[in-house]
């Protein structure tokens, strides 16, 4: 049985990536950090079945910022790939948190790339990176070879963490792949992510429980697709003979009003009587033109996005509608 390691495994990429790796036979081990709330809901279903819990899903506390932990873990489980998604992952707050933020992504992968370097059995290795290392790219739609030019310190500390990424693999040999994906979304999105936020005001709305939505910049675009597609993509990038890095990107742009028509329109509600601009949601600096060509995944992965926009956007306010009316 292969044998997986998931840092995130609590976030939304890692909870479907755990799922597919059960339908693939894997055993699986993920690092879980303290919180004061035990909130574990994307895994729940998963760590009550007898069958799955402590059979072939397992659990052990570590954190990216504790390097004794992440060296005991990955020494225990001896992972035979070890997918690398854990991190503070919201743009926005990077910029509030900035030396949280680049220790937590920069140096935790860095930390986890020299503990797999004193490995005598190496893993393979997936790091989640971000279409934010091209902030501001001279090229649309970007791919493999852009220039990273970073304008967040989300961006600027996963393009470092990718660069050591690159290193490693260019100069010791280490099997170790950049992901390099672009916006994924799903119902299990954290609440305080673009989508999600709008999904869950329009059916809130729609249900009386909510009167209106503030938003920051509705023009902004991005390149948006489904987080299943995505963590396919993660493991079909393992499974090639050679480690490479791909972009994960649908290749098409929406802007956040597209969002906010699509899902008001679901629930048959006009968005000019709720939605409203507050400026302190405005970020410092906005990335442009994040639109990604996965012609090299499609090529060498055979990995296609197999979700539109809209059908993603309908998907997830029917599951904020459903979510709503069992609470
Ligand atoms: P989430 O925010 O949903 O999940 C982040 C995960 O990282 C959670 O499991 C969280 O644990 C864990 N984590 C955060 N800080 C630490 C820490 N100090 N030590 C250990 N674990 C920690 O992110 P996603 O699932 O959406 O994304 C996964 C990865 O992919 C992230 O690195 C993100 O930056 C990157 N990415 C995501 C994209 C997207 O559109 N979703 C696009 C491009 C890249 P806890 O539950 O305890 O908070
Ligand atoms: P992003 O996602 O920053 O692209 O990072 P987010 O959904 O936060 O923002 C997308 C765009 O929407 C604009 N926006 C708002 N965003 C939020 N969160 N809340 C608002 O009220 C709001 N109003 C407008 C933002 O300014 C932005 O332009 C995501 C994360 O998953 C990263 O971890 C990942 O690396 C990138 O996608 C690719």
């Amino acid at each position: 049985m292969p044998r997986a390691l998931i840092t995130g495994i609590t976030g939304q990429d890692g909870s479907y990536l755990t799922e597919l790796l059960l339908e693939k036979g894997y055993e699986i081990h993920g690092m879980v950090r303290r919180t004061s709330t035990l909130d574990r809901s994307r895994l729940v279903h998963l760590y009550r079945d007898p069958q799955i819990y402590g059979q072939r899903l397992f659990l052990h506390y570590a954190d990216l910022d504790d390097p004794t932990t992440l060296r005991r873990v990955l020494g225990s489980v001896e992972p035979d790939e070890l997918y690398h998604l854990a991190g503070q992952s919201h743009v926005g707050l990077s910029f509030e948190i900035p030396e949280s933020t680049f220790e937590m992504t920069s140096m935790g992968t860095l930390r986890l790339l020299e503990m797999i370097q004193d490995m005598r059995k190496k893993p393979r290795f997936f790091h989640a990176t971000s279409s934010e290392i091209f902030g501001q790219p001279a090229q649309m739609p970007q791919d493999e070879s852009t220039p990273y030019a970073p304008v967040n310190p989300y961006g600027i500390a996963k393009a470092s963490a990718s660069q050591m990424v690159t290193m490693y693999r260019k100069t010791f040999g280490h099997y170790a792949v950049n992901g390099i994906m672009f916006n994924h979304e799903s119902p299990r999105r954290g609440e305080n992510f673009v989508t999600r936020k709008i999904c869950h005001a329009a059916a809130a709305i729609k249900l009386g429980k909510q009167k209106d939505l503030l938003l920051g910049d509705t023009s902004a675009k991005r390149d948006w697709g489904y987080a299943k597609d995505y963590v396919r993509g993660m493991w079909l990038s393992l499974q090639h003979a050679t480690a490479e890095d791909y972009i994960f990107a649908t290749g098409k742009l929406h802007s956040v009003q597209d969002v906010v028509e699509t899902a008001f329109a679901t629930v048959n509600l006009d968005w000019r009587q709720h939605v409203r601009k507050d400026n302190r949601l405005l970020r410092p600096a906005e990335p442009q033109r994040l639109c990604g060509n996965p012609a090299k995944a499609r090529r060498l992965l055979s990995w296609e996005p197999t979700t539109t926009f809209r059908q993603l956007i309908e998907e997830m306010t029917k599951a904020e509608l459903a979510l709503l009316a069992d609470s």
